[in-house]
């Protein structure tokens, strides 16, 4: 099977096996696991920042900030398609007790006007807004990269009214790689940073999220209340740090190898992508509804990978039409040829 479904799929490198089985532990709970104690101290400074904890997903790390940043009953800014908003289950609201203010736009990228009309007059009778969640890379809007300078633009705008910036950086590694800048220089203007080792970088478990100390002492709070204390976690932590020391640099490669899967999709009919939308990993396109005469039971996207499917190809259904492909790790140049003949064949039948 070829596996494009996501970079969550990719399994621990050589590397990473042999690292996790010489990892030396501790309790992590009491702060004594030396081996996550040195990912911490890596993360916190390849981010730029004071302190890093630990997560065991990138969801737990982005609803330990949310938590952090809000009050019940208080609202979040968030691009209409972000990952916090539509699939997180509904944690914002379940756990922190808050609001989502979800702002529609055409490329996925929000305007500091935009964030500023969002934000709700501070008088008695309206809801607070506490929190601007930002996405780099932009997964639903195709691993969308977005600038240091827009992210400095739209944190300025929220910090001018007293709201915390989290940045939802679960692919921030690709999005500097593509953008031809650091993490860290991304990561300046926010309050706090997730990332996760666990999409391109190939790692089994595991995301960081950094911050000021202060906010990393409460986040080991909050870790624990939410259930993601965990013991001798070294052999993770192991995985992780691999990940952030011998899997950024190779990034360019997935990016190169979507570049060649999204130039191959595009000239296909039936399917509606720009072919020079794709600027890091992921691959979301449209099927055009007039190529897919309607037919009961499943909509045309769960239809066409269905389809892949059967001819060795995984890939995620989006909504009715919408189909999304992700490289990493796994996923060699070979691999993109076969699904761009899978995808020929699956449209042709
Ligand atoms: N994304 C997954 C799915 O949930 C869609 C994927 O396959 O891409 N932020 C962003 C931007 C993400 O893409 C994801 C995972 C997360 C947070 C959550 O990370 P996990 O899955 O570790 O909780």
């Amino acid at each position: 099977m070829i596996d494009l479904r996501s970079d969550t799929v990719t399994r621990p490198t050589p590397a990473m096996r042999r690292a996790m089985a010489d990892a030396e532990v501790g309790d992590d709970v009491y702060g004594e696991d030396p081996t996550v104690a040195r990912l911490e101290a890596l993360a916190a400074e390849r981010l730029g920042r004071e302190a890093a904890i630990f997560v065991p997903t990138g969801t737990m790390g982005n609803q330990i900030a949310v938590h952090l940043h809000t009050r019940h009953g208080s609202e979040v800014i968030i691009e209409a398609r972000g990952h916090i908003f539509n699939f997180e289950m509904g944690a914002m609201a379940a756990l922190s007790g808050t609001l989502p203010r979800p702002i529609a736009t055409p490329a996925g990228v929000m305007e500091p006007a935009q964030v500023e009309a969002a934000i709700n007059p501070k008088v008695s009778y309206r809801t607070p807004t506490r929190l601007l969640c930002l996405e780099n890379t932009h997964n639903l809007w195709s691993g969308l990269p977005m600038t240091a300078e827009r992210t400095r633009a739209l944190a300025a705008v929220a910090h001018r009214q007293a709201l915390k910036v989290h940045l939802d950086g679960a692919r921030i590694h690709n999005a500097a790689a593509a953008l031809g800048t650091t993490a860290k220089e991304l990561a300046r203007d926010c309050d706090s940073v997730m990332f996760c080792l666990s999409k391109g970088l190939a790692a089994p478990v595991g995301s960081m999220l950094v911050g000021d100390t202060d906010f990393i002492v409460e986040a080991r709070r909050v870790r624990k209340v939410f259930g993601g204390g965990m013991r001798q976690v070294g052999v993770l932590a192991a995985a992780g740090l691999v990940a952030l020391t011998e899997m950024v640099d190779r990034l360019p490669e997935d990016h190169a190898r979507a570049r060649r899967l999204t130039e191959g999709l595009a000239e296909l009919p039936a399917i509606d992508l720009d072919p020079t939308s794709v600027q890091t990993n992921i691959v979301v396109f449209r099927l055009r509804p007039e190529h897919f005469p309607s037919r009961d039971g499943l909509a045309p996207a769960g239809r066409f990978v269905a389809g892949m499917k059967e001819l060795g190809v995984l890939c995620g259904a989006f909504g009715g039409f919408e189909v999304r492909m992700v490289t990493h790790y796994e996923i060699d140049d070979g691999a993109i040829e076969s699904a761009l003949a899978a995808a020929r064949a699956t449209l042709a039948a």
